[in-house]
């Protein structure tokens, strides 16, 4: 059958890469060309994106991919969600603001003074994260910044306006804003003019996997080819989602386990009662209509932030795998679980003391080495995972009988173990770079080279055909 090549741009918490996908019917490969920092820059403003930087990277990862592969018929480009920079015309109004930024918290007041978060969740099915775009916006428009605004473009469309001049809303990452009706995935113009947000400030809606047109002629010049831009679940969880090998989406679980660990299933139909809306499960858009019923647990970032803190700290650098294989034998029973949905630990920062301070608060021994704090982490996240897929299981009606770990996460043996355990259920473990393969994948199928009529099932039995998945089984 036909094959192709396609560039994927995926814009990470700490990283940003251009990956060259080798996709076919009986093909499915990556290969991995760049890879540039993607760190928050601490302005006088705040936390922000340097979205100015990662474009001139993205540019220079996508010259270098052309070279490798002169066949390159497109790129595609995700990241995470809820972020946007505000345009006037064609000019970026500054760099974004990076979500962990704390400039929200009047947002979220200003926002449920016009609607409660019970009326937010029927319109919109989102759980409630204090930086969902919506109060973003509200901390903006009481900052004046709307003033002057007259666009509002998430980051992955930010990216490719700058690419080829088109402004578009990809519908993915839509969801996440706040802003989109759960029930029809169309802008919620009643939710935007109550909250007095200028009709309009997003572009129009496109779904995953359109043609946004070819880079601008200056930059085509750039990179050695006239590439064209097609959407993707720009959402990074959206094209992760894609990539996971369910056999059965009945009956698995999944975790997209990156900087965050995603716990949820994937539905054909939203779930908004109150049992959802009590228990702060999301309902955002997956590509081809899914519903990704899903909530955010903290992640990996509990561990990254601590590593950072600690070599701070004592000004050497730490080995992950010799710090895993430590903590491995830390006895389990010897640490206490934490919350790892506690908000306290979402701004970067010495995460080690935020952690201390939780144990301190509830009257439980903080753990005395750092093989046992990363031990701790790992057994709060594998419970805070297992507990999740219990809820989203039983608020879905549904019988899980495995559960799918993608993402760096998937490297992980003791967290996917302990995963197992304690949900008392089989863990397949990878692939490791569902994001990137989920990007490469919608763009193919946009190429016909996997049959115009491709579903989401025949693109997981590629990739299914294509990696093998680790099984963890759960142990007593
Ligand atoms: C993961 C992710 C999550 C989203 C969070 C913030 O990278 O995209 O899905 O809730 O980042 O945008």
């Amino acid at each position: 059958g036909r094959a192709g090549a396609v560039a994927a741009v995926d814009l990470g918490a700490t990283s940003g890469r251009v990956i060259i996908g080798h996709v076919g019917r009986d093909t499915l490969h990556l290969d991995h060309v760049a890879r540039f920092a993607n760190g928050p820059v601490r302005l006088a403003s705040g936390l922000h994106w340097d979205l100015t930087g990662l474009l001139a990277h993205a540019l220079d990862g996508l010259a270098q991919a052309v070279h490798a592969e002169s066949a390159i018929a497109s790129v595609g480009i995700d990241s995470w969600a809820v972020d946007y920079v505000l345009m006037r015309g064609d000019r970026m109004l500054g760099e974004p603001f990076h979500y962990r930024d704390d400039r929200t918290a009047g947002g979220v007041e200003a926002v449920h003074a016009v609607a409660g978060f019970d009326e937010l969740y029927t319109r919109n099915g989102l759980q409630f994260l204090a930086f969902n775009t919506l109060y973003q916006l509200a901390a903006d428009r009481r900052d004046g910044h709307l003033d002057v605004a007259d666009t509002a473009l998430l980051v992955p469309d930010a990216l490719a306006f700058q690419l080829t001049g088109s402004r578009v809303t990809e519908r993915t990452n839509a969801s996440t804003t706040g802003l989109l009706r759960v029930a029809d995935a169309q802008w919620d113009t009643e939710l935007m003019a109550r909250l007095q947000l200028p009709a309009g400030l997003f572009p129009d809606l496109v779904d995953p996997g359109t043609s946004l047109g070819t880079l601008r002629p200056a930059l085509a010049e750039q990179v050695g080819a006239a590439l064209e831009v097609v959407t993707v679940g720009s959402h990074d969880t959206a094209s992760a989602v894609v990539a996971i090998p369910m056999a059965d989406p009945e009956t698995s679980a999944y975790i997209s386990c990156g900087t965050w660990g995603l716990v949820g299933l994937e539905l054909d139909k939203p779930v908004t009662t109150d049992a959802a809306r009590l228990a702060n499960v999301t309902n955002e858009g997956g590509v081809d209509g899914r519903v990704r019923f899903l909530h955010n647990v903290m992640g990996l970032w509990l561990l990254s932030e601590s590593v950072r803190q600690w070599e701070r700290d004592s000004g050497q650098a730490i080995d992950l795998p010799t710090l895993l294989a430590d903590a491995a034998e830390v006895p389990a029973a010897s640490v206490a679980v934490f919350d790892a949905n506690d908000p306290v630990f979402l701004a970067p920062g010495d995460m080690p003391g935020r952690i201390a301070h939780w144990y301190r608060s509830h009257d439980l021994p903080v753990p005395a080495t750092r093989a046992a704090f990363a031990r701790a982490i790992v057994e709060s996240l594998a419970e805070a995972f297992a507990r999740t897929v219990r809820t989203v299981a039983e608020l879905a009606g549904r019988e899980v009988d495995t559960i799918h770990v993608v993402g760096g996460g998937a490297l992980n043996t003791l967290l996917c173990q302990r995963t197992a355990d304690r949900a008392g259920l089989t863990v397949l473990a990878g692939p490791v770079e569902a994001t990137a393969l989920g990007n490469v994948l919608v763009q193919a199928r946009a190429h016909g080279w996997l049959g115009r009529d491709a579903t989401l099932e025949d693109m997981r039995a590629l990739v299914s055909r294509t990696t093998a998945p680790r099984r963890y089984s759960p142990r007593a």
